[in-house]
């Protein structure tokens, strides 16, 4: 039966609009069960590159329209659980929408059909519009659309009194001594409900594909020509003090990528192309049998709140990016690499950090580890001094040797800042806001970081007090993050508010200028409201 053909049947009186609103809904549920499962198979059985589920398509559609003051938004209020926030809001979306189509349905089939039509629509421009997609990544949308709007268009017939057999099976429904109507909306409900079933085990099928295609076995990691020695004295023992090194579990994770992109390093390769003299295109087997060298660089999200969590601080193996800039001959006219990952993301670095003495690494492994799935296996770029958004890419595939007068990376028109020096900030991990403290005194302890300046000094004040001098813990690298400690003895009873501020080894003083994460990076010091108890 062809949907759009079905002829308007004549509206009747009484019809309750809340059974529209259900069979919209069940229609909604049918039409994502069926794409849903069929694109899990898709990318499960055929490993393909696109994004067939129409619903990580819309999602990432979407995030991708995301302008700086939302993100900024969405970061602050749902942290890294933004991607579960975006999950939600957009199943109620769904369901408001089929609820009033359903509903519209009532008065008119035909609108209804066509609306439904409509929003089927915008998830298959959504599939077309992914990375690396083609067009049987359609066929999953498309399926599940045509069943979906067919039931639709048979159920509002059946609402409205019409005569043909409205339940899936096609039998005849008085004869079983059950109204219509009821039958049908059972019907309906059931199906609704298998259509939910269907979303789930289809996001569970292509999870389980991308996770077998990347084959996650490690083919060895490269031993490196240079080893990072990490003091004692880099950390202390205060409890709730950041560890010098942020163990892989639980370092922070921020990408656009509503899934893991899964990426094989057997199939895997790194191209360098554009303003250079040759083209040079390495495998991962290539990659490791290079030079690597090993470097504490602590990264920072440019999202990232005063006193906020989007930072850590990591040992990272890798091949410096200067020797494969080399190897490809930059051209002289260039000022800027843009970095390409396995999903479509990019990032415009200055070619100048990339080219100088500094750390910047072709990265196969984080604490001596290879590469966590999130965090870019098997192959990400790690940079000294700047923020993620312009420098870090994840699954990296593409390095475009050009000009920023002539590319931009991912988030540069969408409000970010061009560039992303990472600024100086400070952080005080313990006490945490609201501790109750010993009038005896306690031990105040955080970090702070300058990259690639180094940390030249932190200064802790109470209230409106002298700063003071923190002590420093060693440094075993200016690309990293400093801990630091300060014994608070004898404080007053009652409310106090600590501040931290850091100086750089330049000898500038983070600044107290309050700015927000957008368009390059939050500053203002970090501040702390504490109780002081009686003795
Ligand atoms: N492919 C890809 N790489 C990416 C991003 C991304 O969205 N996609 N985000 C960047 C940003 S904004 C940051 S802060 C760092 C975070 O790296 P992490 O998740 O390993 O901590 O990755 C960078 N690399
Ligand atoms: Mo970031």
């Amino acid at each position: 039966m062809s949907v759009l053909t079905a002829e308007q049947r004549p509206v009747q009186a009484g019809v309750p609009t809340r059974e529209g609103a259900l069979v919209g809904v069940a229609s909604g549920a049918v039409t994502l069960g069926v794409a849903e499962l069929l694109a899990g198979a898709l990318v499960r059985f055929l490993e393909r590159g696109g994004t067939p589920s129409p619903l990580l398509a819309v999602g990432g559609a979407f995030v991708d329209r995301t302008p700086a003051w939302l993100k900024d938004w969405a970061v602050a209020t749902f942290g890294t659980a933004d991607k579960t926030a975006l999950a939600v809001g957009m199943s109620l979306t769904l369901l408001v929408v089929c609820a009033g189509i359903g509903w519209l349905g009532t008065r008119s089939r035909r609108l209804a059909v066509g609306l439904f039509s409509l929003v089927g629509l915008v998830g298959l421009a959504a599939v077309l519009s992914r990375p690396g997609s083609s067009p049987g990544d359609l066929l999953p949308t498309g399926v599940g659309l045509v069943v979906g709007a067919s039931l639709l268009s048979r159920w509002l017939t059946g609402l409205a009194g019409g005569d043909e057999p409205v339940t899936p099976s096609g039998t005849s429904t008085e004869a079983r001594g059950m109204p219509s109507r009821r039958r049908l909306l059972r019907g309906a409900a059931g199906l609704g409900v298998a259509g939910t079933l269907g979303v789930v085990a289809g996001q569970a099928l292509s999870r389980t594909g991308r996770a077998a295609a990347g084959a996650l076995e490690a083919l060895g990691l490269p031993v490196p020509r240079r080893r990072v020695d990490v003091p004692a004295s880099a950390s202390s023992d205060v409890p709730g003090h950041s560890a010098y090194l942020t163990p892989n579990a639980d370092f922070y994770r921020i990408d656009t990528a509503l899934f893991v992109p899964r990426v094989d390093p057997t199939t895997w390769t790194l191209r360098v192309h554009g303003l250079v003299e040759r083209e040079v295109e390495l495998s991962y087997a290539d990659l490791l049998a290079e030079e690597h060298v090993e470097a504490l660089v602590t990264l920072t999200c440019v999202s990232n709140q005063v006193g906020g969590d989007l930072v850590g601080n990591a040992t990272w193996t890798g091949w410096p990016v200067r020797e494969l800039l080399a190897r490809a001959g930059v051209l002289p006219e260039a000022d800027m690499v843009l970095s390409r990952s396995a999903d479509g993301w990019t990032a415009g670095t200055p070619l100048e950090v990339l080219t100088d003495d500094r750390a910047a690494l072709v990265a196969v492994a984080m604490n001596g580890e290879p590469l966590p799935a999130e965090h870019g296996y098997p192959v990400r770029l790690v940079v000294p001094g700047l923020y993620g958004y312009v420098s870090a890419t994840k699954w990296v595939t593409e390095l475009k040797v050009t000009r920023f007068d002539a590319d931009e990376g991912y988030w540069t028109p969408r409000g970010w800042s061009e560039r992303g020096p990472i600024k100086t900030a400070s952080r005080i991990d313990v006490p945490r806001a609201g501790d109750a403290l010993p009038a005896a005194g306690a031990t105040v302890a955080g970090v702070a970081w300058a990259q690639h300046r180094g940390v030249g000094a932190v200064e802790v004040r109470v209230d409106d007090g002298a700063w003071e001098q923190a002590e420093l813990l060693a440094e075993p690298s200016v690309d990293a993050w400093r801990l630091w400690t300060w014994r608070w003895s004898d404080p007053e009873p009652g409310e106090h508010t600590l501040s931290v501020r850091a100086t750089d080894a330049t000898g500038e003083v983070q600044t107290d200028v309050l700015a927000a994460p957008a368009p390059d990076g939050a500053s203002g010091w970090h501040t702390v409201t504490v109780e002081v108890g009686p003795t």
